[in-house]
């Protein structure tokens, strides 16, 4: 959907729930992300200016947005004791810092979102593209190690904050669905890009029915490791902080890996309308591994080796079948920027995928 605006003073309340003795200065809206609401907030706290990050989260998308706050706040909690145990170079920037409301709670339930509030990490941002393989290698081996600092996360089972989220098979049935009642008319115009995802659900199946034939296990995963979602260091290009933690549950290894390989394998964005533009590099790919493997390299079977590549595959097929789907049911879901967004994206994660099938398998 194409977003509304959310007006200042809407934010000036929402900030003030969290510290209310601050003098909120200034927001600007941060537009990166497809689901939720982000802005990044200028205060004076006690004489010195602090900047903040004020996000609403997703009812919609999130319902169960309890259990969303739940998990980030354990996932925090648990990644700022790891990082003093295993020796971090700064525990202040290498996980998000949430702050409770002045009442206690995690957040402030509004209309349409759930506001939440965390410290901003200086030095560091969220970017779009990676383009060389130093980027691309600091990336992958953030998220092999956030999987491996969640490892020994206590019980209980972090909530499913969204059910099914990678259940392959229901995501392409969706977009079967999608097709079949056609609700904005569009089905017309896009009938051979169905039919081009459908000729690959054989391949994009392959993660799903390695764990259903036991062949790998259950992990905690990110879900949603694509390259805008760790924060690099301005200065260093070093790997600074894993952010978006709301899909962070259970999950497949191989999910992240696939996140990595959809958004970092190829220099291209994910809606790169020039499709003849989309091809897998190589070096970007060996990258990736390495630095996956540096982290995550001590605990994956050989199963979950063995899929690498075709996590990719997998992970783009999915992502662009819902770009599809979401296209066909009328933009529901993703945030757009224009009109055809949704298609250009299913249709350069098809080029990508189709690369990734050619180069890699
Ligand atoms: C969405 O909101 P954002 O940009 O972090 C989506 C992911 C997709 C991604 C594609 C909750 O993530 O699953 O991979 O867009 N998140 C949700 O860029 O659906
Ligand atoms: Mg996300």
């Amino acid at each position: 959907m194409p977003q509304n605006p959310i007006p200042e003073a809407r934010l000036r309340d929402r900030f003030a729930a969290f510290l209310p003795n601050a003098e909120f200065l200034h927001a600007e809206e941060c537009h990166g992300g497809h689901i939720n609401r982000t802005f990044f907030v200028d205060a004076r706290v006690y004489g010195q200016q602090r900047r903040y990050v004020l996000q609403s989260v997703n009812k919609n998308v999130f319902k169960n947005y309890a259990g969303v706050m739940e998990n980030v706040f354990r996932i925090s909690a648990h990644l700022g004791r790891k990082s003093l145990d295993v020796g971090s170079d700064d525990p202040t920037r290498d996980h998000i810092h949430f702050i409770r409301t002045a009442d206690g709670g995690m957040g402030v339930d509004g209309e349409i979102g759930f506001w939440r509030l965390y410290r901003f990490i200086d030095r560091a941002e969220g970017r779009l593209r990676a383009t060389t393989p130093h980027e691309a290698r600091a990336a992958a081996a953030a998220f092999g190690r956030f999987q491996w600092l969640l490892a020994d996360l206590p019980t209980p089972r972090l909530w499913e904050t969204i059910s099914a989220f990678h259940d392959t098979r229901q995501r392409f049935a969706n977009l079967e669905a999608s097709a079949g009642a056609d609700a904005a008319g569009r089905l017309a115009s896009v009938r051979d890009d169905v039919d081009a995802f459908l000729a690959l659900r054989p391949e994009a199946l392959k993660l799903q029915e390695a764990f259903e034939r036991g062949e790998i296990p259950e992990r905690i995963a990110h879900n949603d490791a694509k390259y805008s979602n760790v924060l690099m260091d301005t200065a260093t290009n070093a790997a600074v902080c894993v952010i978006d933690l709301d899909t962070c549950m259970p999950g497949l290894s191989l999910h992240d890996f696939g996140d990595l390989m959809r958004s970092m394998s190829c220099d291209r964005p994910e809606d790169e309308p020039d499709v003849s533009t989309i091809a897998v590099r190589r070096d970007m790919y060996d990258a990736l591994v390495d630095g996956f493997l540096s982290q995550a390299g001590n605990f994956l079977v050989p199963a979950e080796r063995g899929l690498l590549p075709n996590a990719g595959v997998a992970i783009t097929l999915e992502t662009g079948s819902r770009f599809l789907a979401d296209y066909l049911d009328g933009d529901h879901y993703f945030h757009i920027d224009y009109p055809e967004h949704n298609l250009v994206r299913a249709r350069s994660q098809l080029a990508l995928a189709r690369s990734m099938l050619d180069t890699l398998l």
